[in-house]
């Protein structure tokens, strides 16, 4: 618990998640010295008063807010309780503890799919609430929209400089490669590199492969993090709405599942073939994002996605499970 270096530092709450290691890392390579962590057996996060109490004892005066019930399309359709209930309770605990220990500032990580299934694309912040969600990942995307206007509410209400960013499909090292509860790429990974291995002749790919996404490795957006967490109040306010202050962070650029499958393929030496199954569920058509207001704040992905797929690749295979 803790750093045992007294009051102040940066708390990454999920330090040992995919997203909040690559903040860690980010922090670490920049030279901060004062990060503090609890893995989720010493502080678990759904419990108010172990949050508040761990907040007290620490007085963290930023805090990255990347702990989070995650996980694919599957995992979504199959833990639909927890993935509202865990980050409902994650997020509103350690929001409430920021604002009554005084934390100077909060950056809460979100998910592209807060956004209507049907919008126009790419998307721009402004499309919140718009419209339907799309079902797979609907009581996941209702918590993290609740994430947003809770960090907007203390801000109006007590003036507080909580903020929000919301990443497109992540990637990279540290990602879960579990095959029924994984996102697309590292399940795509995972059974490319054990086709090749075992010389199958074809590797199932959920779905029609004809769903657009959009992927962004990790340590670009934990760039992207420690660049909003770092901005001036006055630049932030300037680039956003009280009532529409979150950021999309992603590489506005995206492709077809399909050509994702042949693009893995490629990077492991897989020459056989793709079967598609349409009894899993595509799940929403298209979700880019406009990242245009982040760019205009001096932010945008570096890591091309070959480069970060090979990356991930290498990192799968010196880290078996
Ligand atoms: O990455 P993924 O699970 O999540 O699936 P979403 C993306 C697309 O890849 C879907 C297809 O159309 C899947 O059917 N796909 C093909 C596969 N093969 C596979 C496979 O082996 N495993 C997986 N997992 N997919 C999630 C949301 O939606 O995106 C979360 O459920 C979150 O809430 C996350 O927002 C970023 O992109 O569909």
């Amino acid at each position: 618990m803790g750093n045992g270096q007294g009051v102040g530092g940066i708390y990454i709450a999920g330090h040992r998640g995919m997203v909040g290691s690559a903040i860690r890392r980010a922090l670490e390579s920049a030279g901060e010295a004062n990060v503090l962590s609890a893995t989720s057996k010493d502080l678990d996060l759904r419990n108010a008063t172990a949050v508040d109490e761990f907040l007290a004892a620490n007085r963290p005066t930023q805090v990255y807010l990347a702990a989070a019930k995650v996980g694919g399309i599957q995992a979504n359709n199959a833990y639909p309780a927890e993935f509202i209930h865990d980050n409902l309770a994650i997020q509103d605990n350690v929001i409430h503890a920021a604002w009554r220990h005084g934390v100077q500032r909060l950056l809460f990580l979100g998910s592209s799919c807060i956004y209507p299934r049907d919008t126009k694309q790419p998307m721009r912040e402004e499309v919140l609430l718009t419209g339907p969600l799309e079902p797979t990942n609907e009581p996941y995307a209702i918590a993290k929209v609740a994430g947003i206007k809770l960090c907007e509410s203390y801000n109006r209400q007590y003036g507080t400089d909580f903020r929000s960013v919301m990443p497109t499909n992540l990637y990279g090292p540290g990602d879960n490669f579990d095959l029924e509860t994984s996102h697309v790429l590292p399940a795509l990974i995972r059974k490319t590199h054990e086709a090749r291995v075992t010389g199958a002749e074809s590797i199932p790919v959920w779905g029609s492969g004809r769903p657009m996404r959009e992927f962004l490795h990790v340590d670009d957006m934990a760039a992207a993090c420690v660049h909003v967490m770092n901005l001036d109040r006055a630049t932030w306010q300037a680039h956003t709405d009280p009532r529409c202050s979150h950021l999309n962070v992603g590489t506005g650029e995206d492709l077809s599942i399909g050509d994702l499958a042949r693009l893995v393929a490629d990077v492991v030496g897989f020459e056989g073939q793709l079967a598609f199954d349409p009894d899993r569920p595509d799940g929403t058509p298209r979700k880019l994002l406009d990242v245009s207001r982040l760019k205009g704040l001096g932010w945008q992905a570096s890591i091309g996605l070959r480069e970060g797929i090979e990356q991930t690749y290498q990192w799968y295979l010196e880290n078996p499970a």
